[in-house]
């Protein structure tokens, strides 16, 4: 019996049309897993060499230690910071991607890739410090390109990278050159954590752990970097209204899901879209060509062009089971490989697109920079030719879908802001939060995780929290399903927000011209966007000039599963932030580590890691922080 496990009604509806086609749902799969590995939930078995696997008893009747000798400590502690690596590498790899199309086009130009938005560019460009006087455009990008990619090839250890003292309060800057954690090389900080994990190296769990911060950090400036030069390139998002769920899929379209990361390429997809539409309607589907997002590149376009999103990680291959995707194509990270058998059952293409990315049963279209506008076009044709063997009675599209106010970046909301105040933008949110009108601010990010209910502990953690007055800021497959339980409508406000955070909303969203509220959950962008909440952050701790780890701030991940997201997590207790995640950590066979993540780096960064599976107790223990924050500040509780 193949089923759902989700709150997201559209999944109830697809799980049926799963079992007629004798394929598992993400659930069934999970179900077959059970019961998972106890050793692995506890974080004590070590695979790191072939002595092994070890694995330490929890109950102190078998090994307390590894062949090596290793203790629980330092096998969870090298299973943490090797995560946390990992998701380093990623988001690196991928604001690497962005850096160096971006200097390509400055240098060579390619055909495909504009400097969108020059103004960003130039804020950036001064804020690396670059004399932007009789230069070009173009030579702008290559220095901005230059400086962003020497934070990935600096072998100077004295020298921090750039892109961390450019985005960061002074302050806490200062805490954590003391602890040592500021990387200077990104890909260094990477391959550190890879040697001293490797068999016979760092044994000392704290040693261990702070070079998984450090890793965090390089996560965190791959991170910043990304999302400033994509900005760049791209456009910076300005608030759009679009729509979000399955229902956005039509039966009279082409439907194209873009899934993945990169904007590198979902942006000539959806640009070649608009092209080829008229191909589209010459095949026989009269509204031309659908495209439609899923998970992290979903919310780039989502935020940038409006483009509706069709879901979050999750339910990525049930959105194959509508039988209305003509093709899926993706590129980077958090793609599910099951997409290729959901794909096979239909007519679905499933389009991989990247050398360092591909699925076995899905086609493989390479993509580059430099012949993006060929490689657009010919996946937008194989997308086209699917609709063609689409089977219309095969075709179930959910009708769930919400309307999603987005494109909230640090500039949109700034620029809102400057319409109630035109000299000291800031001032009315800091006002706010002096005030108690806003108590503080929450942002979640993070995946979805098969071990809870699909979106569930997002939208407790939220409504709880939006009730007490709290500030909410969204990234990733969080904004998701915020976005696709209608959290981010002005109706929403009226629902959930307490009623003097419902006064700030509608004071600024009116005097921005919406007639109302802005939405109480502001959607800032994919996962590396979660840098444009820290630019946020940072703006009010440097107007406050205090440490990031004075603010009222909180983070939480309710239902993470990635590295990426371990990695993000880290990198916000490092800055300062008391951090949720709702899905039981693999480290709670070693007491050591626990306490180091849960209480020690309180006292060495201001923030620490709370986890709790239950959201209801996450949002009061959030609250309780902000609260303590708040006296810290000699504010009102
Ligand atoms: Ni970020 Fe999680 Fe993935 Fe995006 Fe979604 S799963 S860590 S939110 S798509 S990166
Ligand atoms: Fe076992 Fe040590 Fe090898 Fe890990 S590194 S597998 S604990 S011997």
């Amino acid at each position: 019996m193949s089923h759902s496990n989700s709150i997201d009604k559209s999944m109830a509806i697809l799980a049926p049309i799963a079992e007629q086609n004798g394929i598992d749902t993400p659930w069934d799969r999970y179900e077959k897993m059970l019961p998972q590995c106890g050793f692995g939930e506890l974080g004590v078995c070590c695979r790191i060499c072939w002595k092994g696997p070890c694995r330490i008893d929890p109950f102190g009747n078998g090994p307390d230690r590894g062949i090596c000798g290793a203790t629980a400590e330092v096998i969870v502690a090298r299973n943490l910071i090797r995560m946390q690596a990992a998701g380093a590498a990623a988001h690196s790899e991928h604001g690497r991607h962005i850096a160096l199309a971006m200097k390509h086009l400055g240098e060579k130009g390619l055909d495909a890739y504009a400097i969108k938005d020059e103004a960003k560019l130039k804020g950036v460009a001064e804020r690396l410090g670059i004399e932007a006087e009789g230069k070009t455009t173009l030579e702008l990008a290559v220095e901005v390109a230059d400086i962003s990619l020497n934070d990935f090839m600096n072998q100077d250890h004295h020298k921090e990278c750039t892109w961390l003292s450019k985005s960061l309060p002074p302050v806490t800057i200062e805490r954590l050159r003391k602890a040592g954690v500021l990387p200077h090389n990104i890909d260094a900080a990477v391959a550190n954590v890879m040697a001293r994990t490797h068999v016979g190296c760092d044994s000392d769990h704290v040693n261990l752990l702070l070079a998984g911060i450090r890793a965090a950090m390089a996560d965190y400036t791959g991170m910043v970097l990304a999302t400033e030069l994509s900005d760049s390139m791209f456009g910076t998002p300005k608030p759009v209204i679009t729509k979000a769920n399955l229902g956005v899929l039509k039966e009279d379209a082409v439907n194209i899901a873009l899934h993945g990361h990169n904007p590198l390429l979902s942006e000539v997809i959806c640009d070649m879209a608009m092209l080829l539409n008229d191909e589209a309607i010459a095949a026989g589907a009269s509204a031309g060509i659908n495209v439609v997002g899923i998970c992290c590149t979903g919310n780039e376009v989502m935020m940038r062009r409006g483009v509706p999103l069709a879901t979050n990680y999750l339910s990525q291959d049930m959105a194959i089971l509508t039988g209305a995707i003509d093709g899926m194509v993706v590129d980077v990270q958090c793609i599910m490989p099951s997409i290729a058998t959901f794909g096979s059952c239909f007519h679905t293409e499933v389009i991989t697109t990247m050398p360092d990315n591909k699925i076995t049963g899905a086609r493989h279209v390479e993509f580059s920079e430099k012949d993006a506008l060929d490689r657009a076009r010919e996946i937008v044709r194989i997308c086209i030719d699917a609709y063609r063997k689409r089977d219309p009675h095969r075709v179930n599209i959910p009708q769930q879908k919400e309307t999603a106010i987005v494109g909230f970046s640090t500039e949109a909301i700034v620029e809102a802001l400057s319409l109630v105040n035109a000299e000291d933008p800031l001032k009315p949110l800091i006002d706010a939060i002096v005030s108690g009108d806003i108590k503080g601010v929450a942002l979640f990010a993070g995946c979805n995780n098969v071990k809870i209910k699909q979106d569930h502990a997002y939208m407790t953690v939220v409504k709880e929290l939006l009730a007490r007055n709290v500030l909410v800021l969204a990234t990733g497959c969080g904004a998701g399903a915020f976005a696709k339980h209608g959290m981010m409508t002005q109706e929403a406000t009226e629902e959930f927000a307490g009623e003097s955070l419902k006064g700030v909303l509608t004071a600024v969203g009116t005097a921005a011209g919406l007639e109302g509220p802005l939405p109480p959950v502001m959607h800032m962008g994919s996962c590396v966007d979660n840098s444009r909440a820290v630019m946020l952050a940072s703006a009010l701790a440097k107007a406050l000039d205090k440490d990031l780890s004075e603010l009222p701030v909180v983070a939480s991940a309710p239902e993470l599963m990635s590295e990426k997201a371990v990695a993000i997590g880290s990198w916000a207790v490092a800055l300062g932030f008391p951090t949720h995640v709702g899905i039981m950590p693999q480290i709670t066979g070693a007491p050591g580590v626990v306490e180091v993540l849960t209480k020690t780096a309180k006292d060495i960064f201001g923030g620490y890691f709370i986890p709790e599976t239950d959201p209801v107790k996450a949002a009061e223990t959030l609250y309780d922080a902000i609260l303590e924050r708040r006296k810290g500040l000699g504010l009102s509780v």
